[in-house]
């Protein structure tokens, strides 16, 4: 029946039916797990989004659509709630809106208490008027206090970032410089309803837009904060003016994370193709909307719908599989910047030609399911020596298929291998943090959406929504 469906419309885009041979590397790929043991830790989560390993024996949760910060004991899973932010804007059901990421202050419960510190991105409305609703995000520092195990006294370090309810990015982490680092999305522009809002991911602010703390074109960027909100003096120069922006050119990017070694990571979630795994350069310039992973021309084209004229954009109806002929396009080798920084690898690369209406996806037309993306949604970098070969891997989790994927990195910080899916599970999987043991890995997991099970399959069959699961690696 779905195989009927599929080619019924492959017939109506004029589109061949090639069965997906997946690649060697792709979502499907065939591997040795080591020995696991798992355990749900704890349930009924609002939208579990960011998960640390506090210095307490708990691990601290953001709870997206709750606007809840969550500690959750490592050992039996007790939940205490040490926030719940009054203003916190998070749309019922799929959109990426709500309370976002949390950074806690190195220092954090950690000897001398002078730096009581959390951090979080929340969404709200920035409009006073009632029946006016402007989104914007907001990076928040508050104090935590150890004898209630509560959070207060908020002060806000910036507001007014742009953001929509789509690709809000949203993770925050503080270097080893002890600046904030931020990712901030492309907003989701020119893709289904908001096809006619442009992206802005290389539109850089003039010196006067900085002057004014006018945000408004740092969509698609990851910015770089002193932890007072301020712009660091040492951040880079890009086209004569200094900035928020570290590096510009992305679209999703809900992953970051530093390695021992101070490299900064991040894992970035592309169109059809190529999720990606950036190292994060100051200044570097990562490509998006004009090259989706390499700049090789592959199963993928940009195209601008807001630019189209005759007719406007407005009169077209969006698709994700054909490009109306007034709708300018520009091959990925177009683009030609010095800034340009290739990725570490993606998840995954397809040649032109690529099936992307695999009939298996079919069902409820969930043919995104089925494309080589596995919606990267965070990364963090495991830097224990407990299990031999591990140290110093990217883990990087995914939404669609349930999986961790542990990527190696050698001495260097660079890519050592092909990257190993671990903990399959049938879920949607948001972030991991790590147990001080080295051999315990939590994952969070959202409350809903689409993932694939194990036949590789659309499904919204969640195993355990709104979950922190557990899992011990036991052999090597
Ligand atoms: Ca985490
Ligand atoms: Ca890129
Ligand atoms: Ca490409």
């Amino acid at each position: 029946m779905t195989t009927v469906r599929g080619r019924a419309l492959a017939s109506v885009l004029g589109l061949t039916l090639v069965t997906a041979a997946a690649v060697a590397t792709g979502p499907g790929a065939a591997h040795a797990e080591p020995a696991v043991t798992s355990r749900v830790l704890a349930s009924g989560l609002a939208n579990p989004w960011e998960i640390l390993t506090g210095p307490d024996g708990h691990l601290w949760v953001t709870e997206k659509s709750a606007g809840r910060v969550t500690r959750i004991s490592q050992t039996d899973g007790t939940k205490r709630t040490a926030l719940t932010i009054p203003d916190v804007l998070a749309t019922p059901g799929g959109p990426q809106d709500g309370l976002l990421g949390m950074a806690l202050h190195p220092d954090l419960l950690r000897g001398a208490e002078t730096n009581p510190y959390v951090y979080l991105s929340y969404t709200y409305d920035a409009d006073p008027a009632a029946d006016v609703l402007l989104r914007r995000q907001k990076i928040v520092r508050y104090t935590y206090d150890p004898g209630t195990g509560t959070l207060a006294a908020p002060v806000a370090l910036i507001s007014g970032l742009p953001v929509t309810v789509d690709h809000l990015s949203g993770r925050l982490v503080i270097g080893p410089d002890h600046k904030i680092y931020y990712t901030n999305g492309d907003g989701g522009h020119n893709q289904f309803s908001l096809y006619c809002e442009p992206i802005q991911a290389q539109a850089l602010p003039t010196a006067a837009q900085v002057a004014t703390k006018d945000w408004s074109l740092y969509q698609g960027k990851i910015l770089r904060l002193n932890l007072d909100g301020s712009i660091p003096l040492d951040n880079p120069i890009i086209h004569g003016v200094q900035s928020h922006i570290f590096s510009y050119g992305h679209r999703n990017p809900q992953g970051l994370a530093f390695g021992p070694t101070g490299l900064l990571y991040s894992s970035e979630q592309g169109p059809k193709t190529d999720d990606e795994l950036n190292l994060i350069l100051p200044g570097g310039n990562y490509g998006w909307p004009n090259v989706a992973g390499y700049r090789d021309n592959q199963a993928y084209v940009y195209a601008n719908w807001s630019a189209s004229s005759n007719p406007t954009c407005q009169s077209l109806t969006y698709s994700d599989f054909e490009i109306p002929q007034s709708v300018p396009r520009s091959a990925e080798t177009s683009f030609l910047d010095a800034r340009f920084v290739p990725p570490m690898r993606t998840f995954f690369t397809v040649a032109d030609g690529y099936n992307f209406i695999d009939p298996k996806c079919a069902d409820g037309s969930r043919y995104y399911i089925c494309w080589p993306t596995i919606a990267a949604s965070s990364a963090d970098v495991y830097t224990s020596l407990a299990i031999p070969g591990w140290w110093n891997s990217v883990l990087v989790t995914a939404l669609k298929t349930g999986t961790v994927y542990r990527v190696p990195l050698d001495l260097t910080g660079l890519i050592a291998g092909e990257p190993v899916p671990l903990f399959r599970t049938i879920n949607r999987y948001r972030d991991t943090a790590l147990g001080a043991d080295g051999r315990t890995f939590y994952v969070a997991t959202d409350v809903a959406g689409n993932t694939a099970d194990l036949t590789g399959a659309p499904t919204n069959a969640l195993t355990n929504p709104g979950s922190i699961l557990e899992f011990q690696v036991t052999g090597s």
